[in-house]
């Protein structure tokens, strides 16, 4: 059976090594499978859920495609657009705004850790922001989405959408019901300066993360200044739910590495930290500096970037089109 992948990454700045090993490397790897069309999409219409600065934005949309190309999508065999450039994202989830019920929406976790503690003042979009990502999905006909471990449960909930549209119109498997495909080898990579909180585009000390315009300098810098403990490196069983600095740091090795965890610290153990820090700065700055080297060539030509998005979008709305006028039948619009 061929498989249909679509996914998103926000256009919110700074892209960093979790979001490369969460979710980009992934997309590159299922883009070379066989029998598989991928659908990725610059996800601009959720970063507006919080306030953004025009100017910003523009430039985090072709950072992050440039991003995309430069860590190896290629957008001859994946479809790349921005998803404010397909109209049929909002008016889909309009009509599944109108599926979805607020009992289902009042139990999405993420909307409680972004709104805080002033829900009040949070955005309608911010709230509906599940919705909306069920669209992106059901729009394609996707059959698989590879998302992190924190996505999971909206995943569900397009799950519960796709269902209830399909009962509730007599129109079976007209949305399809997509498949999670979870990262297997690790949940998320955590902050170099607290692994309590995930490496994140949003946390104001640039030292949490490695961004991908890293160049080698700073990636040597980070990775010295990286929290650790003060015992010596774990021994080959150790478990290390109570070290999870030391944990994150070797999760980052083993999935640069392709290793397991296991043979990371089989690697290291008993060795001194200065020591495995300098292997990890190594293999970061092998891995990472092509791709900031990359980016920034391809920033240089902002009509190729522009050119690559509207190519993107123009099949994006071939598709887009024909499933919004198949839906209008079915409502009775
Ligand atoms: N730390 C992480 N570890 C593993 N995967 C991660 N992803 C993000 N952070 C990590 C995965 O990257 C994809 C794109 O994420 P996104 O840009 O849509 O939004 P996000 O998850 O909200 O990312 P950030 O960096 O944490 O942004 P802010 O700070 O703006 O909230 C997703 O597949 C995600 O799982």
């Amino acid at each position: 059976m061929s498989k249909k992948i679509f996914s998103g990454v926000q256009p919110s700045g700074n892209l960093h090594l979790g979001n490369y090993l969460g979710a980009i490397k992934n997309f590159v790897e299922l883009q070379n499978e066989k029998n598989t069309e991928c659908i990725y999409c610059i996800v601009d219409l959720h970063a507006i859920t919080v306030k953004q600065d025009p100017q910003e934005l523009k430039k985090n949309i072709r950072e992050t495609l440039a991003t995309f190309i430069a860590s190896g999508l290629n957008s001859k065999k994946s479809i790349i657009f921005s998803q404010s450039s397909v109209a049929a994202h909002s008016e889909l989830a309009w009509i599944l705004s109108c599926v979805a019920r607020i009992g289902w929406l009042n139990r999405m976790t993420q909307f409680k850790e972004k709104a805080g503690k002033d829900k009040e003042k949070a955005s309608i979009g911010l709230y509906a922001y599940p919705v909306l990502m069920a669209a992106d999905i059901l729009l394609y006909d996707t059959t698989h989405v590879p998302v992190g471990e924190d996505q999971k449960q909206h995943l569900e909930l397009c799950r519960d959408i796709a269902q209830r549209f399909n009962n509730e119109f007599r129109s079976p498997n007209f949305l399809k019901v997509p498949e999670p495909m979870i990262q297997k080898n690790f949940s998320r990579i955590m902050s170099l300066k607290d692994a309590k909180n995930k490496m994140s585009k949003s946390d104001p000390s640039d030292l949490s993360r490695i961004n991908l315009t890293d160049d080698k300098d700073t990636i040597i810098n980070k990775i010295k200044k990286a929290k650790t403990d003060t015992m010596p490196m774990p021994d080959e069983k150790e478990d290390l739910k109570n070290r999870p600095e030391v944990l994150n740091l070797l999760e980052i090795f083993s999935c640069l590495s392709g290793n397991s965890i296991e043979k990371s610290k089989k690697q290291f153990c008993g060795k001194n930290f200065s020591e495995f820090k300098e292997e990890l700065s190594n293999l970061l700055v092998e891995k990472i500096e092509p791709i900031s080297n990359e980016i920034k060539k391809l920033l240089d030509d902002k009509k190729n970037l522009d050119n690559i998005l509207l190519e993107g979008s123009q099949k994006a709305n071939e598709y887009g089109e024909k499933k919004i006028i198949e839906m209008k039948k079915i409502i009775g619009f």
